[in-house]
């Protein structure tokens, strides 16, 4: 077991109060304008742009730092395509059979169906992998400690700097996504967590009207 090392904190940057509030509603209001969309357009996205959203999410906190997540980026149309198929197979007995009739209650606001086309529309496809184990650089298998919420954390980052570069994206969550581990040749130790769909909105694309709770309804103070 090696020690610990410490360096200088050096990418601290101190603001005065009135910066601080200045930036932190300046974010609130650009954040608040993020949607989950759900209508593609087909425009594509230079790769450069896709990749520093990853490396922003990659800053995430994670447990032990362990770092236990995995991004599959998908730009292939076939593999799309394959993706798409499975999904909507899935989501087909979904709808059909398997969801509880006050889950499908909850989707009615959003609208969703068993059709999926934005997976073969949207420019890239970014499957989120969490690896339960992982491995030390002697190839040990080493446990990964609250992967679940750091994968979370990391995926958090990657929304919002998608938002912040001028994308959209779409949490989707495939009502069974094993499929994802064979399509995209990943190994057991990870489960996918979702998939991300990312591009430009649809020229008219529409999304459904919801509210958002108030800073009182979800926050208390003590
Ligand atoms: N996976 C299905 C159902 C669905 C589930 C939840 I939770 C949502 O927030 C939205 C949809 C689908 O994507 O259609």
């Amino acid at each position: 077991m090696s020690e610990a090392k410490y360096i200088r904190l050096s990418g601290y940057q101190r603001w005065s109060e009135e910066e601080m509030r200045v930036r932190a509603t300046s974010f609130l209001v650009d954040v608040q304008r993020r949607r989950s969309v759900r209508e593609f357009s087909d425009r594509p996205i230079p790769r450069e742009v896709i990749e520093a959203c990853l490396r922003a999410a990659g800053t995430a906190p994670s447990g032990a730092n362990m770092q236990p997540w995995h991004f599959v980026v998908v730009e292939d149309s076939a593999v799309k395509r394959e993706i798409r198929q499975a999904s909507e197979r899935e989501e087909r007995q979904f709808y059909g059979q398997r969801a509880s009739q006050p889950w499908l209650d909850a989707l009615v606001p959003l609208g969703t169906t068993p059709d999926k086309p934005f997976l073969e529309r949207a420019p890239y496809l970014v499957a989120v992998f969490i690896q339960y184990s992982g491995r030390t650089a002697e190839g040990e298998k080493t446990k990964h400690y609250y992967p679940k919420e750091s994968v979370g954390i990391a995926t958090g980052i990657l929304i919002t700097a998608l938002h912040h570069a001028g994308l959209v994206s779409l949490t989707y969550t495939p009502s069974r996504m094993a499929f994802l581990n064979e399509i995209l040749d990943r190994p057991e130790n990870e489960r996918p967590m979702m998939i991300l769909v990312v591009g430009h909105p649809a020229e008219d694309a529409i999304v459904p009207e919801i509210r958002r709770k108030t800073l009182d309804e979800f926050v208390t103070f003590v």
